[in-house]
């Protein structure tokens, strides 16, 4: 970890970057190549590769009833209890952003604009596989989509070698309302919801979170005409702390950040030399009491202690990081929160580890990383609606803006747009005479 005491403003740009490796033109190459085998290999392409990365035979994939069944049986009291708590609140926070009354504006006498927000019809959510079954993430992203009106919801993620997916992710799939769950991972699921195969349906959004490849591939699913969440990148944590802040917290929330692979990275922005010097020994010591030490540690290499001079460098400096996450464990949290500008999600006082909105509290956890929070936001009801503008002119309404119309459009020598108002306007002339 780098410990960084009161840097010069030359050095902050460097301070800003992340420890994303470059992206190898293997990544590209390789998803290139999985695109265009799905696309044209359809089902048989994806229990090939199935097979290859997992080693599951599958002969379907789509998860039947009876496969539901089991796993919620499988499911314990306490997760289950825990899922519904998690499930509610986020669809109250998710429900309060639907906009209950569409815009409607007279602009001009007889001119009416409407805009409504109309569902996307078919979405497709990605669920990696890994050493982490992510069930928190098919609720944040099932939840606002049945909120939203979403009529198919489907979801893709890989089976283990038994050819069976995680239960949790089953059961919190069934609770949240997804349609049809599919045995597909990585980039050859994100193929599949891009084009189509003779079982899984061809989507029009594609959400969730991945390696590299599946990065990839979303990003390459936007040239075939498929919109995604947002471009993702390793997950971070910026931590604004002071004196009275309690290091183990902040120890906490490093180390919770860094479990989620070698690549994340957290950052600690603080005006006390106290904290600065004794965070280090502190996640040293709930390290060692912790599993996926190795992975941790390779996390904290890139990771950032920074005593900065006073609040106003501070908050410029988080601002200019746009994090991802940003925990402002300080004693004027409060006011603080009202300074910021660029995060993806913020967590206010002593008591809101990152972890309450990773799971439970209501919030979103699928959010913009890398910087994207300088003009992304993370997954909210919108994320899973499009607004369609609607007006209607009555001969009074062409009339009053008809004429500015006419000027507009010859003025950018467009003169078929005059002609639809002249003409327009003339037969409202004649039928007055
Ligand atoms: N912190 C992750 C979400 C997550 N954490 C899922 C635990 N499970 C990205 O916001
Ligand atoms: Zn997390």
């Amino acid at each position: 970890m780098e410990i960084i005491r009161y840097p010069s403003r030359d050095s902050r740009n460097a301070l800003l970057q992340r420890p994303l490796a470059d992206k190898a033109r293997e990544v590209t190459d390789t998803v290139t190549s999985i695109m265009d085998d799905v696309k044209r290999n359809g089902d048989e392409a994806l229990m090939r590769y199935e097979m290859k990365f997992t080693g599951a035979q599958l002969d379907r994939l789509e998860v039947t009833p009876e496969e539901i069944d089991e796993a919620e049986s499988l499911v314990s009291d306490e997760l289950r209890d825990a899922i519904a708590m998690a499930r509610e609140n986020i669809a109250a926070f998710h429900r309060a952003q639907v906009m209950s009354q569409p815009v409607k504006v007279t602009t001009q006498p007889g001119v009416t604009c409407e805009q409504r927000a109309v569902p996307i019809d078919r979405v497709g959510l990605y669920i990696p596989g890994g050493n982490s079954p992510l069930f928190s993430t098919v609720l944040m992203l099932a939840v606002p989509a049945r909120i939203a009106g979403c009529r198919d919801i489907i979801l893709c993620t890989p089976a283990g070698k038994d050819g069976k997916v995680h239960p949790a992710i089953l059961y919190a799939a069934k609770a949240a309302g997804v349609s049809r769950i599919y045995k597909t991972g990585g980039a050859q699921a994100i193929a599949a919801m891009t084009f189509g195969t003779e079982s899984i349906p061809k989507v029009y959004k594609i959400f969730g979170p991945g390696n590299r490849y599946v990065m990839e591939a979303k990003q390459q699913a936007t040239m075939h005409g498929v919109a995604i969440d947002m471009p993702a990148g390793p997950s971070e944590v910026l931590v604004i702390a002071d004196d009275e802040a309690n290091p183990e917290f902040v120890a906490a929330d490093f180390l919770s950040q860094a479990e989620h692979g070698p690549d994340s990275q957290s950052i600690l922005l603080t005006t006390s030399l106290r904290l600065t010097d004794r965070l280090p020994e502190v996640i040293e010591r709930l390290l060692s009491t912790l599993p996926r030490r190795d992975m941790m540690n390779r996390s904290l290499e890139h990771s950032r202690i920074i005593l900065l001079g006073d609040m106003d460098e501070v908050m410029e400096f988080s601002n200019d990081y746009a994090p991802e996450h940003l925990i402002i464990n300080h004693r004027d949290a409060r006011s603080l929160c009202n300074r910021v500008t660029n995060a993806g999600s913020v967590f206010i006082g002593p008591y809101s580890p990152e972890s309450a909105g990773d799971y439970a509290s209501g919030t979103n956890h699928t959010l913009p990383t890398s910087g994207y929070a300088r003009s992304y936001s993370g997954v909210n009801i919108d994320s899973f609606t499009k607004k369609i503008t609607f007006q209607e002119l009555t001969p009074e309404g062409i009339k009053s803006i008809g004429h500015a119309v006419e000027t507009m459009s010859e003025n950018e020598d467009l003169m078929a747009h005059k002609l639809a108002v002249t003409l327009r306007l003339n037969s409202i002339e004649n039928n007055a005479k």
